[in-house]
């Protein structure tokens, strides 16, 4: 039917312009290591160096920030990366008997500029 048509014009006005549209960022988790009394020092280096692929300077230096303040931020990372790092330690650590923990906290997106 003729009617039926809808013309162009009649979605003037309604289109969204790109000012509409806000854009996302998508949001990143950061993992958290968190201190324990019985996790030996260098096991915790090496599981950083070899889960995150930090150097032993920097995995020393998280490490003795967990280790003193009891929580130390270990990186960044998308939420299948954060999450598998995070399933890396907790079995690496099952494996080897220690009870050291991370955990992932949400960086909200926010809007993008
Ligand atoms: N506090 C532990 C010890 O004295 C070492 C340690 C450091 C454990 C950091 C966990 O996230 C950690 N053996």
């Amino acid at each position: 039917m003729a009617d039926e048509k809808i013309k162009f014009d009649e979605f003037e006005g309604e289109l969204l312009t790109e000012e509409d549209i806000k854009l996302k960022r998508p949001d990143m988790y950061r993992i958290i290591l968190l201190n324990d009394d019985y996790t030996p020092r260098e096991f915790v280096v090496w599981i950083l160096v070899r889960v995150f692929y930090k150097n032993k300077e920097e995995g020393a230096r998280i490490m003795l920030e967990a280790h003193t303040k009891g929580k130390s931020i270990v990186g960044v990372y998308t939420y299948d990366v954060a999450r598998s790092k995070v399933m890396q330690v907790h079995q690496l650590a099952k494996q080897n008997e220690h009870p050291l923990k991370c955990e992932l906290e949400v960086e909200e997106g926010g809007e993008e500029q």
